[in-house]
């Protein structure tokens, strides 16, 4: 253990590095002593036993060995030294919209209230997309809901009932009604017209007098007034005979309906005044 020329230096046994793990070395004479921190065993401090013997980490976590100690990785959803804790996911509160929360391992579980789906419950269902709204009519989603915006001509809560207009007697007093699905028709009396028989039909609108008569509209009928010189409901015959069938001096005159009459004198008549009575 010494050496020198009078043997008075004490060699350095530690400069051999004798100690495992840098472990701190003391140099003694003719020897060496390892000052073996926790968990290092042994002259050298070379012995490490194995922490996770014991199988410390638990609900499927893996171990890793220190000295003296272990270190636990946990499986998803556990905490702890030894992940002995299951994590309460429903602590952050992830349910949304009233939806109950079930804490499971490495997760959590919602259960979401009518009208509502997802994971957290944060889909607002769309309960229009079965498109319960009827005949053209136009839905908007609620919760757990649906409302239906009818056309004008249908009613209810899905718009599949007909209004029946005629009950309001929208054709007034020269039209009868007819509901139809959806609408109602008016079906006017004589002269008149337009969808709720209200308009009077002009019936001098064709221009149906002649011969430069004017023309008075009335309620379903015209009348016409004529010019000098002619005659007839539409002033269509002059009332000059174009010839003259009366003889024996009588006058010719033309009737409304066209046809001549003859005037005769005493002692002439019949149709042509040609009877002497
Ligand atoms: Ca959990
Ligand atoms: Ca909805
Ligand atoms: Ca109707
Ligand atoms: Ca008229």
């Amino acid at each position: 253990g010494w050496t020198g020329p009078d043997c008075k230096t004490n060699i350095d046994d530690c400069l051999s590095a004798p100690c495992m793990y840098n472990t701190p070395c003391i140099d003694r004479v003719n020897g060496y002593e390892c000052n073996c921190p926790r968990g290092l065993y042994g002259k050298r401090c070379n012995i490490n036993p194995n922490d996770c013997s014991s199988n410390p980490c638990i609900n499927g976590a893996s171990c890793r060995d220190g000295r003296g100690e272990y270190h636990c990785s946990c499986s998803p959803g556990y905490t702890g030294i030894n992940c002995e804790t299951d994590i309460n996911e429903c602590e952050s509160k992830p349910c949304l919209n009233g939806g109950v929360c079930y804490d499971i391992t490495g997760g959590f579980y919602c259960s979401c209230p009518n009208g509502f789906t997802g994971i957290s419950c944060e889909i607002d269902t769309d309960e229009c997309d079965l498109e319960p709204c009827l005949n053209g009519a136009t839905c908007i989603d609620g919760v757990n809901n649906y409302t239906c915006i009818c056309p004008p001509g249908y009613q209810g809560s899905t718009c599949a009932l007909d209004v029946d207009e005629c009950i309001r007697h929208p054709c007034g007093s020269y039209g009868s009604c007819i509901n139809t699905p959806g609408s109602f028709s008016c079906v006017c009396k004589a002269g008149f017209t337009g969808q709720y028989c209200d308009q009077d039909v002009n019936e001098c609108g064709s221009h149906p007098c002649q011969n430069g008569a004017s023309c008075i509209n009335d309620v379903a009928s015209f009348t016409c007034q004529c010019a000098n010189g002619y005659i007839g409901i539409l002033c269509q015959f002059s009332t000059t005979c174009k010839s003259n069938p009366c003889q024996n001096g009588g006058v010719c005159n033309v009737l409304t309906n066209g046809d001549t009459m003859c005037r005769c004198e005493l002692p002439y008549a019949g149709e042509f005044c040609q009877m002497n009575i």
